[in-house]
């Protein structure tokens, strides 16, 4: 595995060099993640502000219409002459091979624009392991200088705060609600979302369409004010992916909110949050890792067993296990 040449791939555009670049980051052999972070390392004297891609968090729980959403709003970037990334972030690895075939019908224009990239998640990765891998991706593919990454996830368990991690705009999009009843959304979900987009605004959904989003706009207002927000935001607002409508209207208010942040300070705030939240979950996923090594695993069966026997305090143990793994972090270097 050549990094250098895989480097001179991405920075010139090559999608076959972006692509074997990202199986690379997807990859959990040891020597893999060495060469990885070698690659996201170098690429990083790439970026600048002048390769800085949009990236854009799109968050719907399944069936909401993520993918027919991606198709227009994608193809529509396209036409403007933007070239657009699509990466996706599953960490319930729980998608049917119904799903990926539904993926391939529904973004079948844009999985044959030149100016579109899209990558379907890795299957088979715990959380920890998703964000690692989707937060180098989303670097790759910004040295690979496309202006917009979206970044896909499902609305199910954590997987939207590992994506707001890595996005400087989150996008929620919710379906009509039958009746009046919000929908379960978690107040922590509406608490990261910049714009609620609510779908499916088109023929007989379109009245419970405006009610979902005029009560959404209601509890966007609640919520506390936050300072990287311009008057006006977070908002909600309908669009139909299917009739592509409403489409243009949502990119003018990410591009302006992007704006307003990036003119306030808020957008390199933002990023550099970003960096340092991702250095602390490195760190703490190397720490579990070292402890699933052969040796922490024996020696936390020894001392659990000494605990149990009632020889040594869980305080004192855990102390000694911890001293133990710290000996063998020193020898390795
Ligand atoms: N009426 C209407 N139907 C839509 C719209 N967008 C998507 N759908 C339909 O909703 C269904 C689900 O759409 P998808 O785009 O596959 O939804 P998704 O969120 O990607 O679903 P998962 O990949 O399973 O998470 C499909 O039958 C779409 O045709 C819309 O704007 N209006
Ligand atoms: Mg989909």
């Amino acid at each position: 595995m050549d990094i250098a040449q895989l480097e001179r791939g991405i920075v010139k555009g090559d999608r076959r060099a972006l692509s074997r670049a990202i199986t690379l980051v997807e990859s959990s052999r040891a020597d893999h993640r060495q060469l990885a972070a070698e690659l996201v390392e170098a690429l990083k004297g790439e970026g600048g502000v002048a390769r800085e891609a949009l990236r854009i968090g799109l968050s719907g729980t399944p069936g909401v219409g993520k993918s027919t959403f991606i198709e227009a709003f994608g193809g529509m970037l396209t036409a403007e002459g933007l070239r657009v990334a699509v990466l996706a972030v599953d960490p319930s690895s729980a998608r049917s091979g119904g799903s990926i075939l539904g993926d391939k019908t529904r973004m079948d224009r844009l999985s044959r624009d030149p100016n579109a990239f899209i990558r379907p998640s890795p299957s088979g990765a715990h959380l920890g392991g998703v964000g690692r891998r989707s937060r180098e991706a989303v670097a790759l593919c910004e040295a690979a200088g496309f202006d917009v990454v979206l970044i896909e996830t499902v609305g199910v368990g954590q997987s939207e705060t590992v994506v707001a991690e890595m996005a400087d705009l989150f996008v929620l999009l919710l379906a009509p609600a039958g009746g009046d009843e919000l929908q379960g959304v978690k107040r922590g979900i509406m608490e990261i979302a910049d714009i609620i987009l609510v779908n499916k605004a088109d023929g007989d959904l379109k009245s419970a369409a405006s009610r979902t989003c005029a009560d959404y706009s209601g509890a966007l207002r609640l919520l506390r004010k936050r300072a990287q927000d311009p008057e006006g935001f977070p908002k909600a607002m309908m669009v139909s992916a299917l009739e592509d409508t409403g489409m243009q209207a949502a990119w003018q208010e990410m591009r302006a909110l992007a704006d307003w942040r990036r003119a306030h300070g808020h957008w390199d705030a933002r990023r550099a949050a970003q960096a340092r939240y991702w250095f602390g979950e490195e760190v703490r996923q190397g720490l579990l890792a070292q402890l699933a090594a052969p040796e922490a695993r024996a020696a936390m069966e020894e001392l659990g067993a000494a605990v149990a026997e009632g020889r040594t305090t869980p305080a004192i143990a855990a102390q000694a296990l911890l001293e133990r793994i710290g000996a063998q972090t020193g020898k390795r270097g």
